[in-house]
């Protein structure tokens, strides 16, 4: 069975969607961030030791990292879904979608996040975190255009991996300049197994 621990309001729910998506059975532990530092519980580092969201364990396997976990489920149990063939021209753009998104687009936008809290004290910062915010997210815009799915004409799990991006941009107020990914990100809430995926999560916000 797998079991996803999952954290309230955090990257886990790409997760529960992805399952929802796969039509998996799967098990749910549920874990609070904490109500003053917004941090996960500790018992979370009982199953990994970086005590992050998302973690899952399928027949007491731990996997964390969530590009880690949406390619360890989709190539396990896709069944040919979800991920172009190697042989594609589509598997090179799957492959950087997949990586990119946690590996290059989070970052600006966790530091829009945490300078934020800093107030006047980021000023400094603000510049290079705005350029890299337009230089991102233009990237992301001009990609998707008025296409579906990042990668060719189908969901892959390159789309986990980014709709979680485009969630916490939108909740920070940094997704009004980009039409083509609010419209993409719209249609990704509007799919049945998106919306499962936050009944079984229960309550899914970010903030924004
Ligand atoms: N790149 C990691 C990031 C994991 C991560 O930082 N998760 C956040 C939730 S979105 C978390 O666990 N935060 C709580 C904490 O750091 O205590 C992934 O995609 O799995």
């Amino acid at each position: 069975m797998i079991t996803v621990h999952h954290l309230n309001n955090s990257r886990s729910q790409r997760i529960l969607w992805l399952l929802e998506e796969l039509g998996l059975d799967y098990e749910i532990v549920g874990y609070k961030r904490d109500a003053t530092t917004n941090l996960a519980p500790p018992e979370l580092t009982k199953i990994h030791p970086l005590g992050k969201s998302p973690v899952i364990t399928d027949g007491g396997t731990p996997v964390a990292e969530s590009g880690a976990i949406v390619e360890y489920l989709v190539r396990k149990y896709g069944k040919g879904k979800f991920m172009p063939a190697e042989t594609s021209p589509d598997f090179v753009p799957y492959l950087h979608w997949l990586h990119y998104a946690e590996g290059s687009a989070m970052l600006p936008v966790m530091l829009t996040l945490y300078t934020m809290r800093l107030g006047e004290a980021a000023a400094p910062l603000r510049p290079r975190i705005e350029s890299e915010i337009a230089n991102h997210f233009g990237y992301m815009e001009k990609a998707i255009g008025s296409k579906d799915f990042f990668v060719g004409n189908e969901l892959t799990g390159a789309d986990f991996q980014i709709v979680f991006i485009l969630e916490a941009a939108r909740s920070l107020g940094l997704m009004k300049p980009y039409p083509n990914l609010n419209r993409y990100l719209d249609a990704i809430h509007a799919r049945p197994a998106y919306k499962r995926g936050v009944e079984r999560g229960g309550q899914y916000d970010l903030g924004g």
